[in-house]
This record gives structure tokens, C-alpha cells and sequence, in this order.
């Protein structure tokens, strides 16, 4: 299927590595905090917070306007960024890596400067049933635009599976670009993303990859896995939020308009016509996010000195122990593939409304989350208006597990009374 079972080298030091993350050590509601929705939201280690504040306290000017010192510093730091990013994706050049706000604009970006460009009338646009509103809706305004066709590659009900042979039915050279997650948000569905965009590319389709839920979990190689662009958000990886990145291949930033206009994309401006830099200056209209790139750079540090191979392996552990443990429990129902999942598990309690196991996990002092993950047309193709969802990271564990399972009894028993 996907080709990311290979086993890791060495164990890293799991225990210290969570002692790396200050927001851990605390209570809530008087018990010990359980976090199990990094899927939202990842927390951050020391060597992230502290980077930014070293950016803060020692080097911040504005990037790319002043030839002093402190001017020259911020931008090496927002270029080193831009540079590790590139080797953190093994993407071929920098400018290939486009500094966003996140998973959601870089998606809008290319929605609205590739596909304003190349999406028209009749041509159809592919996604699958698993799609995060972010990598859905800005195809359905496409769509609407251009008149368009949306075509979905359907799952097969609970296992979160699209079915292979509604992809080979409805990838066809009609579809102008193939967009699709890499990782399932709700259901832990890991997708052979370089056998997709392999069959996209014979057949002249591009493709975008959404590795919001995978590119801080498990090794992402852009090279290897063959996309036309690939985006993520960084508060997902441990790094701030409000920048995210999109990659893109040098030929496609190349057939692209612009995308915001003003400071910093142009190379010359008259008062009624202006010339663009290309890629990617040309894509970061503005004061960029200097300090999130500082602490993006930090973050792709930190999880590669752990090794990306080790973190996947030590989510999917975490993830199939919930998965086992909660399907010994009668009366709930748990969503996307029984083995070969990522590090996520969501489910619903027979009877129980997603928000109230939630609502007392909380009281718990366990943190899940609950509604519809951004996936409601998926919630609804399975029947319910939500589920509960368990995140993992490396910095969880079996224990971790154990109590909420613990708590999902008692708020069974609870609502059984
Ligand atoms: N999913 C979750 O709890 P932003 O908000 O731009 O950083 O990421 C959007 C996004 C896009 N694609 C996928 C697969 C995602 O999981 C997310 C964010 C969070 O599942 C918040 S809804």
C-alpha cells in the first residue's frame, strides 16, 4: 500500500524527549493533562519557544528592505528556513518552498493562481471522500467559477479506505489536477500518496498533497513521492502557528500568476502596471512571518534529530493499542482501517454524543476532540454528525492510553445508568 513500514534504526529516549515540552507538567480539573489532539494542534518543545524568543531578543528587523545588520540577520534566518525546508521535504531547490499561513492558504493559493489558470469550463477537478474542509471547498469555489466538475474518490464506509478501483475508474486525463490527503484527518487513513501522483503524472494530471497530518509524523519526500505540490501547516509539526508551507515544483510556480499583491513580490511598479519576482518571493506578498519561520526551522530540527521513521513508528504503536483496546470495549463504534492506520483513532460511544465523551474526558484532564473535524460531508456519509477523536504524538504513551480507556468506560457506565 503506502511505503512506510520500513522499521526504525534506533529507540530514541521517548521519557526525555516528553520532558522537552513545559506545557505537559500541569493539571486540569485537578488531574494530571492527558493531550491526545495533536492532530489540532501539536505542543511545542523548549528548543521551539526558545529559538523564537533568541529571534525576539537578539535579531528581529524587517526581511529583505535594510542593509543593516539586524535587517541581514532576520533575513538569513527567514531564508536559512526556506533553505531547511527545502532539505526537511528533499525538495530540489528553496525557491521551490513557498512560506504561507498554513495548510488552508497554501491550498487556496494554489486554487486560485494554478487553477484560476488552468481549470475551465468541463474540465474536472478529483478529491476523495477523506478531504479536510480546507482541501474541499476552495475546489468546490473553482469549480463553481469555472464550471467545472468536482469528482470524489468514494471510501469504503467505516474502514476510511477510498476504494482502488473508483480511483483507476475516475482518474483519467479529464481531470486536471488530483487533490488529496495524505493522512486522514478523522480516520487515520494513510494513502499510497507516490503511487497516486505515479498514475496522475502518466496521464498529464497534477497533483497537490495534503500532508497537514503527516509531514511532522513521518518522512515526506517530495522527490520520492513524485506531486506537482505538497502543503502543511506548522503548528502541526511543533513549530508556531500562523505559518504553513507550500511546496511547489519549479515548472508549476512557473505557470502561475500572482497570488496577494504588494510590497515585496514586485520587481518594478509604474502607476499603472507592475512587474513580479518569481518564486518564490513572488508568492509572499508583505511582512512574512520571520519569527514563525524561525520556529518552523526549529521544529523540523528538533524532528529530524529524532528521526521522522521513529516518530511514525512510535504513533502507529500508540494508535493500534487504542484502536485494540477501545474495540474490546462493547458498544463503540471506531472509524478508518483496523491495522495499517496513522496515529489517530476516532469513534463514537453507542448512544453518547461525541461532545459529552469529550466534554468529560476534559474533566479528566484528557483532551480529545470532538465534532466533526472539518470533515462534514464525511460525517455524513457515515451517518453521524460527529465523532470523538484521540490524537497521538511522540510525547504520549501506553499509560496515556490505558487512562482513556479508562475514562471511556466510566462515561459509558455513566450514560447507562
Ligand atoms: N485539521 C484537525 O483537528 P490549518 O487549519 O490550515 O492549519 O490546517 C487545515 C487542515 C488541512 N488538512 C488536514 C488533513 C487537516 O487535518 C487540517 C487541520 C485540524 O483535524 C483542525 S480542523
Amino acid at each position: 500500500m503506502h511505503d512506510l513500514a520500513k522499521h526504525a534504526p534506533t529507540a530514541p529516549d521517548w521519557g526525555a524527549l516528553r520532558r522537552d515540552f513545559p506545557i505537559l507538567d500541569q493539571t486540569v480539573h485537578g488531574k494530571p493533562l492527558i493531550y491526545l489532539d495533536s492532530g489540532a494542534s501539536s505542543q511545542k518543545p523548549r528548543a521551539v519557544i526558545d529559538a523564537i524568543s533568541r529571534y525576539y531578543e537578539h535579531d528581529h528587523s524587517n526581511v529583505h528592505r535594510g542593509i543593516h545588520e539586524l535587517s541581514n540577520r532576520a533575513t538569513a534566518a527567514y531564508e536559512g528556513a526556506r533553505e531547511r525546508t527545502a532539505r526537511f521535504l528533499n525538495a530540489d531547490k528553496p525557491s521551490e518552498i513557498v512560506f504561507t499561513r498554513g495548510t488552508t492558504e497554501s491550498i487556496n493559493l494554489v486554487a486560485a493562481t494554478w487553477g484560476e489558470r488552468h481549470v475551465g469550463a468541463g474540465d474536472t477537478i478529483l478529491l476523495t471522500e477523506l478531504e479536510h474542509h480546507a482541501n474541499l471547498i476552495p475546489w468546490q469555489q473553482l469549480a463553481r467559477r469555472k464550471g467545472a466538475q468536482l469528482l470524489y474518490v468514494p471510501v469504503l464506509g467505516d474502514s476510511g479506505v477510498p476504494d482502488p478501483a473508483k480511483v483507476d475508474e475516475l482518474l483519467t486525463p479529464a481531470v486536471k489536477i488530483f487533490a488529496f490527503t495524505h493522512i486522514s484527518n478523522t480516520m487515520g487513513t494513510i494513502n499510497p500518496a507516490a503511487e497516486w501522483c505515479a498514475r496522475a503524472r502518466a496521464l498529464g494530471v497534477a497533483t497537490l498533497v495534503d500532508a497537514a497530518q503527516s509531514a511532522g509524523h513521518c518522512p515526506v519526500d517530495v522527490a520520492a513521492m513524485g506531486c506537482d505540490f505538497l502543503v502543511f501547516s506548522s503548528h502541526k509539526i511543533l513549530g508556531p502557528t500562523g505559518i504553513g508551507v507550500l511546496y511547489g515544483r519549479e515548472e508549476r510556480f512557473a505557470e502561475m500568476p500572482p497570488y496577494q499583491t504588494g510590497g515585496e513580490m514586485i520587481v518594478t511598479v509604474d502607476w499603472h502596471d507592475a512587474k513580479f519576482k518569481p518564486a518564490p518571493h513572488g508568492f509572499e506578498a508583505g511582512t512574512p512571518d520571520v519569527a514563525g519561520a524561525v520556529g518552523l526551522h526549529a521544529a523540523m530540527d528538533y524532528l529530524d534529530a529524532i528521526g521522522r521513521q521513529n516518530i511514525f513508528e512510535h504513533d502507529r504503536d500508540l494508535a493500534a493499542y487504542a484502536y485494540t483496546r477501545l474495540s474490546e470495549l462493547g458498544g463503540v463504534r471506531l472509524f478508518g482501517p483496523g491495522t495499517d492506520r496513522a496515529g489517530l483513532v476516532s469513534f463514537l460511544l453507542d448512544d453518547v454524543h461525541a461532545h459529552d465523551v469529550v466534554t468529560l474526558a476534559d474533566q479528566h484532564g484528557i483532551a480529545l476532540r470532538g465534532g466533526h473535524h472539518c470533515n462534514q460531508p464525511l460525517h455524513r456519509k457515515l451517518g453521524v454528525k460527529s465523532s470523538a477523536r484521540a490524537s497521538f504524538y511522540f510525547y504520549n504513551t501506553h499509560e496515556e492510553v490505558d487512562r482513556l480507556v479508562e475514562v471511556v468506560e466510566k462515561v459509558r457506565a455513566f450514560f447507562n445508568r
